[in-house]
């Protein structure tokens, strides 16, 4: 719908909604993606949303392309035979475009219906992204779950007054309504809708040798994070840290073995340890109530000590990540707050001294990098008894700070289908793409065929057998990635990339 504010259409169901996860490109391509084999993760802002408006009884239909790419044809269907009011899409920057293309099908099927979009992208372009796609009749900035119900029991008229939504004034001038307040106690928030997600938990898979047992899954035990680095876009929690108390973390992995049977989650959250006290409380009701489940999850070196690790091991703790990003401490200066290799260092020892994995999150390609300073992030971290390293492409998000004046660092192709951290789209001033292209090469594979690397990987065969066999299956796909570092192996008569 383009211009003023909908009229109620007596067609549409007023009380139900289609919420969608865009995979990012056509279905058809999917097999040929190697990020996707390698990690399938539930969308968990989608199943929150579901499970708040379930609770205000709208019925929630959630459609996730990553674990279902061929999805089209379903939604299609749905639309015409449910014909819900809302179509609620989720996106990051790399399936923006994804997202637009199938609110475009959606809307030649269904006209009436209304689409929202939520997510990362629109909260940190708000008015610009409704402005420039008309197909967006609402966008919601920020937290979903209230503004959502709202935005429903409004049946999308008189919506001035709902905080934390762009919509279109009766000009048809995209308007934001303000930031809504944050939701303080996240204890007052329903489990998330695993339910909904089709093929829940088997058709999700964490990412490949980061977990010990089947079936695993994500989770998310809190919101916002109090530091501001410069890559980080945070427009959706931007800062005060939130949290799920222990009990009612306990009570949701309890939840999840004994619904699903879930083994092993992957706590998602930035900072998972952030309020040492809520992971002293909540390990602890973990060793004393023991409900066989154990977790991953990340934290920075300034929240973490060897009491608390101890702890954590005894309570099932299988793997840390830290973001360490860099191994030069100039170029991190530039970038983060309290910058201290030593503590981290300090601190990986310390994970594997209380026999936990130690995974180190590296960064490639921010403003500033140079050769020697990829040079010096290859010496530190092999330096470091890591386990596992993952390295990201750095990309200028929109929400991010460096994204505003990234044109004063070097040269930044905003191509949002290619955001995804797996293609250097930004060139630091003073290097080349294929200097960046041959150095990350070069870090993966230095860091693969060190003795260490694989001895641990051969450990992983008792460790986490079910990931040995998903490599093993698909082992060509993993070696042509290897050869030709792109993501999407897709044969020459499809030609994306
Ligand atoms: C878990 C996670 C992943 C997982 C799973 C993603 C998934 N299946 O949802 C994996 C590892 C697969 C992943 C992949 C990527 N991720 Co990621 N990821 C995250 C992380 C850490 C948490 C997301 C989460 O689950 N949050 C908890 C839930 C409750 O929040 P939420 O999803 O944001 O949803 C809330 C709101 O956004 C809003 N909302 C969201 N969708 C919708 C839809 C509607 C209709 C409405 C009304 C509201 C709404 O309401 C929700 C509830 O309040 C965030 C960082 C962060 N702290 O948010 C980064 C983050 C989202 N990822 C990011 C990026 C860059 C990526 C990748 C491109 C690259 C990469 N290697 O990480 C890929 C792309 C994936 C894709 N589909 O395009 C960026 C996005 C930046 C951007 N502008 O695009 C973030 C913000 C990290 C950062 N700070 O830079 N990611
Ligand atoms: S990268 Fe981590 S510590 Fe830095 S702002 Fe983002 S969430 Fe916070």
């Amino acid at each position: 719908m383009n211009g003023a504010s909908p009229s109620k259409d007596a067609r549409l169901r007023y009380d139900q909604v289609l919420l969608i996860h865009p995979l990012g490109y056509s279905g058809e391509i999917a097999k040929y993606d190697i990020s996707r084999m390698a990690n399938i993760m539930p969308p968990l802002g989608l199943a929150s949303i579901a499970a708040y408006l379930g609770k205000n009884n709208i019925d929630v239909t959630i459609v996730d392309c990553y674990a279902k790419p061929d999805s089209d044809e379903f939604i299609k269907d749905f639309l015409k035979e449910t014909r819900p009011a809302f179509i609620g899409l989720s996106c990051s920057s790399a399936n923006f475009y994804d997202g637009i293309r199938i609110a475009n099908m959606a809307k030649s099927v269904l006209p009436a219906a209304m689409v929202v979009f939520g997510g990362h992208h629109v909260s940190a372009l708000k008015e610009k992204i409704v402005d420039a796609f008309p197909i967006i009749d609402f966008a919601i900035i920020g937290e979903g779950e209230e503004t959502m119900a709202q935005l429903v029991e409004s049946n999308g008229k008189g919506v001035s007054s709902i905080e934390g939504l762009v919509y279109r004034d009766s000009e048809g001038i995209a308007c934001f309504t303000g930031y809504r307040s944050r939701i303080n106690d996240l204890d007052a928030l329903p489990f998330p809708a695993y339910e909904k997600l089709g093929g829940y938990p088997s058709a999700y898979r964490l990412p490949i040798f980061n977990y010990p047992s089947t079936p695993n899954s994500s989770c998310s035990s809190s919101r916002g994070c109090q530091y501001r680095c410069s890559y980080c876009d945070r427009s959706v929690f931007p800062d005060g840290f939130r949290y799920n108390s222990a009990e009612y973390l306990y009570e949701h992995l309890l939840y999840l073995k004994t619904r699903f049977g879930i083994r092993h989650i992957n706590f998602y959250d930035d900072h998972f340890t952030l309020y040492i006290k809520r992971v002293e409380d909540f390990t602890r009701l973990l060793i004393d109530h023991p409900i066989g489940i154990t977790f991953n999850c990340a934290a920075r070196a300034e929240h973490i000590d060897f009491g608390l690790l101890q702890q954590m091991k005894a309570a099932g703790c299988w793997m840390i990540s830290l973001g360490i990003e860099s191994g030069d401490k100039e170029l991190l200066a530039q970038h983060r707050n309290n910058v201290n290799l030593d503590l981290v260092a300090e601190k990986v020892h310390l994970i594997k001294k209380a026999g936990i994995r130690a995974k180190g999150l590296m960064m490639m390609g921010l403003p500033g990098e140079t050769e020697q300073s990829v040079k010096k992030s290859m010496k530190y971290i092999f330096s470091l008894p890591v386990d596992e390293i993952n390295i990201s492409k750095f990309v200028p998000f929109p929400g991010s700070q460096l994204y505003e004046n990234i044109h004063d660092y070097g040269t930044f192709e905003e191509d949002w289908e290619k955001m995804d951290c797996m293609h250097f789209q930004f060139i630091p001033k003073g290097m080349t793409k294929e200097e960046l292209e041959r150095l990350f090469k070069m870090f993966y594979k230095k860091y693969f065929l060190r003795s260490k690397t694989l001895l641990n990987y051969v450990t992983m065969l008792w460790r986490s057998p079910d990931s040995w066999i998903r490599f093993l299956c698909n082992l060509p796909s993993f070696v042509k990635f290897a050869h030709s570092d792109k993501r999407l192996n897709v044969p020459r008569a499809h030609s994306q990339n």
